[in-house]
């Protein structure tokens, strides 16, 4: 066999093992400034050794491999330590974790285009791929941000946005990582649900395109995309079978067969929400749909964990305890059993 079968296999496999069990990914790829802004909201000081205690807490929680497929690094913490020195990346690997990491470098201002953002960071990739995959990272993740609002978004944000994530994609299997392509519309607004729909449905018909143009094996990629929701402060909010509705159609229009997971982003929907839309989705869809529908969730896990734990040893283990039990909840959710099979925790 050929080493571009080898790493083909390889790809597929580590795909395939991202949403497989019912399980999903964890999100804990803030980058500084986004993980000061949410430390600086409770009080929690905004320091190098405050992140790495906070990191600390997630990647020895007891049992996180029951629940959660992978990790999602950032650069800072994929090279960081636990308190009696041993590398997460060996944490990581003793509770059956797949390291991911990070590799955009952030959504910036799109040159004459006011608020719309492009995602920059394919200077030099190759080379930050190749780095992380010596480390022991096995997947990447780059995300884009799109936003609704009058006139916005332009065909040229999302086409640029796009492109990026399908260089982003090819350099990554090239470098053996599975590349999780993130396009993420926003929920800020008072857009209906519909236009969030038309929306979600024109951007990823724009990336499948794109990544069909630079030859992205979709057997080896996972796709994180937004739910398809009302804005926030859209008087007409959706219910819960709506949301589920909705965005499996969405995605049955533009997410081709051949990918073999859809693991949401949570985007500022509390956790329970968060889970319950997912259950939704699995009970009414799941023996329907071509590719497993998993989580990729930041602050929908994290959330109660950080404010138990306000940088506080004394609270550690409640924070992990709240921690296991939001990421539990969606793996039952994955299975369709959320809220019942949670009840009495
Ligand atoms: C949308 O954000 C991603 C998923 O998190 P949520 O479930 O909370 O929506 C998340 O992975 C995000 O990409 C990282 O937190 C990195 O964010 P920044 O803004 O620091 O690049």
């Amino acid at each position: 066999m050929g080493r571009f079968q080898v790493i083909a296999l390889e790809l597929i496999g580590t795909a395939q093992a991202l949403v497989a069990d019912d399980k999903g990914l964890l999100a804990m790829d803030e980058s500084n400034p986004t993980c000061n802004k949410r430390f600086a909201a409770l009080g929690i000081p905004q320091t190098e050794e405050a992140r790495r205690s906070y990191r600390e807490l997630i990647v020895t929680t007891p049992g996180l491999g029951e629940s959660i497929s992978g990790v999602i690094l950032y650069d800072e913490t994929i090279r960081q330590k636990t308190k009696d020195g041993t590398p997460f990346l060996k944490i990581i690997a003793d509770a059956g974790l797949i390291p991911g990491i990070k590799v955009d470098e952030g959504a910036k201002d799109l040159a004459g285009q006011p608020g719309e953002k492009i995602t920059e960071g394919l200077d030099g990739l190759r080379e930050r791929l190749e780095e992380y995959a010596q480390m022991g990272a096995r997947f990447a993740k780059w995300r884009a941000v799109i936003a609704i609002g009058h006139g916005i978004p332009s065909r040229g944000c999302v086409e640029a946005n796009a492109q990026a994530l399908a260089r982003y994609a090819a350099l990554c299997q090239e470098a053996g990582l599975v590349p999780i392509v993130e396009p993420e519309v926003l929920m800020d607004g008072n857009h209906a649900i519909e236009r969030c729909f038309a929306l979600t449905e024109e951007v990823l018909r724009m990336v499948f395109e794109e990544l069909y143009g630079q030859q992205v094996m979709l057997e080896g990629m996972i796709l994180k995309p937004n739910m398809v929701l009302p804005g926030l402060t859209c008087p007409e909010q959706a219910t819960v079978d709506e949301v589920a509705d909705a965005t499996v159609k969405c995605l049955l229009r533009a997410v081709p067969a051949a990918v073999p997971g859809i693991a949401f982003l949570s985007g500022g929907q509390s956790g329970e929400l968060a889970s319950a839309r997912l259950n939704a989705m699995n009970v009414r869809f799941s023996k329907q749909l071509p590719w497993a529908l998993a989580f990729s969730f930041a602050r929908a896990i994290q959330q109660p964990a950080l404010e138990i734990w306000r940088g506080r040893e004394a609270n550690v283990l409640l924070a992990q305890n709240a921690l296991g039990y939001r990421a539990k909840c969606n793996r039952v959710a994955r299975q369709g059993n959320y809220p019942a099979a949670m009840e009495g925790e």
